[in-house]
């Protein structure tokens, strides 16, 4: 997944960390993701202890390991295994679950859905549910989006993005962002900043979604638009799927566009990690301020139950570095942004 993976089997802790993790992406597919973040505290915390960890009370003393997840690794040490991990395995009705769970755009009730309805497997819902224009392309394309794409190819979607904009604007510049800026090896999509210095939101979009994305369907390298829902997208967003020449292998791709004074707050965002991403939007909370991926602003009033009264103003948008100078965050390089 990352470059830290890797890194693992060097620490003592290591087989303990390779069985949390299976845990952790068990629960990930369930999109549990309270555990998900539990595990991956854990693990990271486990990941940089020098001696190896063998107890409930030693890993209980431990930073973000708690009483449940303490009695997991002192399981893990005496017995080789994890029986929770088991059982799941072997349930069939939780495989299921976890197919209809790993379609694109499907969540918790949708699959839960299908599954009170009789449906097993992608055929069936193929045959007969009723399925969203998504969820066709989502279970047509299953082996296509389940699939890493190595990075090479990551770049030969984004260089093709480039070539076909510089065409039509040269001004324009394309960034890959994602965990391919984080320096994974492949990646689960294309993640893909858009911007031309000086210019104008309205502008770009009627360059980008445009001349852009209708030339790309044109040059047969875009297959398919995905729908956003309209409660995450404020026209800055294209969500869909690309496939190289002389391939048939679809991939999923996603465009971000960003105007130049807002880019250091969107190279933050697009970079990610979600956990990561998460936590500093935690803290700027925490100094009274809000972060997202379009800015850091200060003076946002929240009522007692820290609900957001104001919006507050605006500090700093356009330096990714400046974010984290005034976060008080010491600057971590994207590849150090997995948490
Ligand atoms: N992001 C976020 N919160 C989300 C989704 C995304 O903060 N709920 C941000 C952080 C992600 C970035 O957007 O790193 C890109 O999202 P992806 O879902 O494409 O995730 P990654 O690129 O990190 O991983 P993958 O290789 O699985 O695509
Ligand atoms: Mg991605
Ligand atoms: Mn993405």
């Amino acid at each position: 997944m990352n470059p830290g993976t890797s890194l693992s089997s060097t620490t003592p802790n290591a087989r303990t960390i390779q069985i949390l993790e299976e845990m952790c992406k068990y629960y990930d597919q369930m999109q549990d993701q309270w555990r998900t973040l539990a595990y991956r505290k854990g693990i990271t915390t486990l990941r940089k202890q020098p001696v190896k960890i063998t107890t409930k009370e030693e890993a209980a003393a431990l930073p973000f390991i708690g009483t449940r997840l303490a009695e997991k690794i002192e399981e893990i040490v005496l017995t080789d295994r994890l029986r929770k991990l088991d059982n799941t395995r072997g349930d069939p009705a939780d495989k299921v679950l976890r197919l209809f769970l790993s379609i694109y755009g499907v969540g918790l009730s949708q699959a839960n859905k299908w599954i009170q309805a009789g449906y097993f497997t992608l055929d069936d819902l193929a045959a007969k549910a009723k399925l969203t224009d998504n969820q066709k392309v989502g279970i047509a394309h299953y082996d296509d989006f389940a699939a890493r794409i190595p990075r090479a190819e990551v770049e030969a979607h984004g260089a093709f993005v480039k070539d076909y904009l510089k065409k039509i604007d040269p001004g324009f510049e394309v960034t890959i962002m994602g965990s391919y800026r984080r320096g994974a090896k492949d990646s689960g999509d294309v993640d893909l900043i858009i911007s031309k210095p000086g210019t104008s939101m309205s502008t770009m979009r009627a360059i980008v979604f445009g001349q852009l994305v209708s030339g790309l369907f044109a040059a047969d390298f875009l297959k398919v638009s995905l729908a956003t829902s309209h409660r995450l997208n404020d026209g800055s967003k294209w969500h869909g799927a690309s496939c190289l020449p002389h391939s048939n292998t679809w991939r999923r791709l996603d465009l971000l566009l960003v105007p130049e004074e807002e880019m250091g707050a969107a190279l933050l965002y697009f970079t990610g990690n979600d956990i990561f991403n998460r936590s500093m939007r935690l803290l700027a909370s925490k100094k009274g301020m809000r972060l997202n991926q379009r800015g850091l602003y200060k003076d946002v009033i929240r009522s007692r139950n820290r609900e957001r009264i104001t919006e507050g103003t605006l500090v700093e948008s356009r330096s990714e570095k400046r974010i984290f100078e005034i976060l008080g965050v010491p600057w971590r390089a994207p590849a150090e942004r997995i948490c």
